[in-house]
């Protein structure tokens, strides 16, 4: 597990559960788990305001159990590699 893409992913899945274990179903991101997430482990998240974050919650929760499910987690990540990828093309060789 030390190749770059390895160490990535592993980070992701990491810091799901280090979150999505704090309260409740260990398996899943409540509200308040998955804001923390937000606001402790990305850059913008600082910046969003209640109602942009209660939204994104609404968006993720494809299911509508008032949980984000590692499935739907997934998705978040796809959506931000999607903005990142407009914003880095720099890495390109
Ligand atoms: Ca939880
Ligand atoms: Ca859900």
């Amino acid at each position: 597990m030390a190749a770059p893409l390895d160490q990535a992913i592993g980070l992701l899945v990491c810091v799901f559960h280090k979150y999505a274990g704090q309260e409740g179903d260990r398996n899943t991101l409540s509200k308040r788990e998955l804001k923390e997430l937000i606001q402790k482990e990305l850059t913008i998240g600082p910046k969003l305001q209640e109602a942009e974050i209660a939204e994104l919650m609404a968006d993720l929760d494809r299911n509508q159990d008032q949980e984000v499910s590692f499935p739907e987690y997934v998705t978040f990540l796809g959506a931000l590699a999607m903005v990142y990828n407009e914003a880095l093309k720099e890495c390109r060789q």
